[in-house]
């Protein structure tokens, strides 16, 4: 049998790998376009993902000369598939980049989220629900959630109005198109090759060419539908090299990742919970909704391409189809031969390796004293913000490491205090969030509400939100700490450290308005699966994504 060839636009930007795994694990071929030259006559069937930011990859697309020879593939009557901002170019313009002109395929205007009442950019699990009759499009199930990430929305109406099939999500009250289709051109605000099994099946729809799926359809029929973007369970591995030099998932208590017990065989070694690869995988499997690796070995003396994270990232984004995260040595680096290497540079080694968001950690918190120390200026220069004006605010997560410290009265510190339920050892009813650096190692003059402030300025589009004193102790997550970064920002929070049961999550869900929740230890221990939790936030009311759906 024949392979069926897919040609897939390569504007060289965001994970790529995971498309190219999805389209191959479909059974397809994957040829790149990196000019209209480069096969687009031959194309019978074509994709068009972008990530990042509307003007960038339009103008991308036009300065390599794709508009007019795009135009004219699509006149022809051929498959084209839009992902993400491919969707976005298809139409005249998005206020992200104004006096940009897109395709205009669509005669209709992107615009921002209002986010005086929710976390912008919007990141997660919603529908894609398709109005009017042509059900079943493209394998689209209303009852499945699709996974999203993105700022601008395009409003239904109008584009409706244009002819267009279209289907729908909700987003806290605001509408936004999440597919839209009209003869050969479809497209999907949300990305596929991260969503799942449902995404797979929409893309496996998309180049067979079966449009209207009876499928779909029949499953459809009987299922739950609940619109809405769901709450995010997400599965964290803390990866390094042990002391037989292998590559482990590992865990910490307060970031000591070494054995208490005093026998001569184990006390003392690096906890060893199993191999990274499998483990992400199994963890996928169970419905995880995002998966995050953070690297905690520094690699001192191995060049960047050959990091063995490289390797594990590749591994897993054949099988993983959520979106990655990979932390840890997100900064500019000397590569043992003497050759400097951007934070840019080295987070593009990540992404082509199938990574989704970067996650940094250290680096944020000395960008962030030098973003004070200048009088809160920009530079443009630190990682945050060259790594997010190139693969857009998505793409960089925000790992913070803080520390509680005791006082007797706000007036005690400069710093931002919270009132706490939890008193102090000498009954302090006060405490601040002092943030660290190198894995907690190294505490800073700095608190977290000043971190996460500069950091949104800065262009980040999500916190990762640690906290050394819970982390590893099964106690639940720190509420007080969450509900004082939530109320700081209003990019969205993952809420970190302390999970050791379901209701843990159950929690901090219902207490604070945190947008995801992660867990480690319980997971790795084996003592509850993320199908446990994500089960019991179903039975308790809480609208969860249902991986088989
Ligand atoms: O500073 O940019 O190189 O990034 C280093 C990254 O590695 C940071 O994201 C930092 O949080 C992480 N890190 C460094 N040292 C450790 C350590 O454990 N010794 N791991 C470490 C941090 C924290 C969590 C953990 C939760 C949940 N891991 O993400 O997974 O606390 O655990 P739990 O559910 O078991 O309580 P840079």
């Amino acid at each position: 049998m024949t392979v069926k060839i897919v040609h897939v636009l390569d504007l060289e930007s965001g994970n790529l790998r995971s498309l190219y795994n999805a389209v191959t694990k479909l059974g397809y071929e994957v040829k790149w376009i990196k000019t209209p030259e480069e096969g687009l006559d031959e194309a019978e069937i074509l994709l068009f993902p972008g990530v990042g930011n509307f003007g960038h990859v339009v103008s991308n697309l036009r300065d390599r000369g794709f508009v007019e020879p795009l135009k004219a593939y699509i006149a022809s009557g051929r498959r084209i598939m839009g992902i993400c901002v491919g969707l976005q170019a298809l139409f005249r313009g998005s206020t992200e980049s104004p006096g940009v002109e897109g395709l205009g395929i669509i005669p209709a205007d992107l615009e921002k989220f209002d986010d005086t009442s929710k976390s912008v950019p919007h990141i997660g699990w919603n529908s894609a629900a398709v109005v009017g009759e042509k059900q079943g499009l493209y394998g689209l199930r209303p009852s499945s959630k699709y996974y999203y990430v993105h700022s601008y929305r395009a409003g239904v109406d109008s584009v409706i109005k244009s002819g267009w099939t279209v289907a729908t999500g909700n987003y806290n009250g605001e509408e936004f198109v999440g597919a839209v289709c009209k003869d050969n051109v479809f497209a999907t605000q949300f990305h596929p090759e991260k969503s799942g099994v449902a995404g797979l099946r929409v893309l496996r729809a998309f180049l067979d060419g079966d449009v209207i799926s009876e499928a779909a359809i029949f499953a459809s029929a009987n299922a739950k539908f609940t619109p809405g973007l769901t709450k995010r369970v997400i599965a964290c591995l803390d990866v390094r090299t042990n002391d037989d030099g292998d590559l482990v998932v590992t865990k910490g208590d307060q970031y000591d990742v070494r054995e208490k017990s005093a026998t001569a065989e184990t006390g003392g070694k690096v906890r060893n919970l199993g191999k990274p690869v499998e483990m992400a995988e199994r963890y996928y499997l169970d419905g995880a909704d995002e998966v995050t690796f953070l690297n905690i070995t520094s690699f001192r003396n191995c060049p960047l391409v050959d990091t063995p994270m490289l390797e594990i990232l590749r591994k897993t984004s054949e099988t993983v189809f959520v979106p990655l995260t990979i932390g840890g040595g997100i900064r500019d680096i000397v590569d043992p031969d003497g050759t400097k290497i951007s934070a840019l540079e080295v987070a593009s080694t990540y992404f082509r390796s199938g990574a989704d968001k970067v996650s940094i950690g250290s680096d944020a918190v000395l960008a962030a004293e030098e973003f004070y120390a200048s009088g809160e200026k920009l530079t443009g220069q630190t990682a945050i913000e060259t790594i997010s004006r190139a693969y857009g605010a998505q793409a960089v997560v925000i790992s913070v490491d803080p520390k509680r410290v005791y006082v007797s009265s706000p007036s005690a510190t400069t710093h931002h205090t919270v009132k706490t339920a939890t008193p102090g050892p000498n009954r302090e009813e006060y405490a601040w969030y002092q943030c660290t650096i190198k894995g907690g190692r190294e505490t800073r003059d700095m608190d977290v509400v000043q971190l996460v402030t500069a950091m949104e300025k800065m262009g980040a589009g999500e916190i990762l939100l640690n906290c050394i004193d819970k982390d590893g102790s099964n106690s639940g997550f720190d509420l007080e700490l969450i509900h004082d970064v939530k109320h700081s920002i209003s990019i969205p929070v993952i809420a970190s450290s302390g999970a050791g049961n379901p209701g843990h999550f159950l929690e901090v869900f219902e207490k604070t308005t945190t947008d995801a929740a992660l867990g480690a230890g319980m997971f790795h221990r084996g003592e509850y699966k993320v199908s446990d939790v994500k089960d019991f936030l179903n039975d308790h009311g809480l609208l969860i994504r249902n991986e088989s759906e």
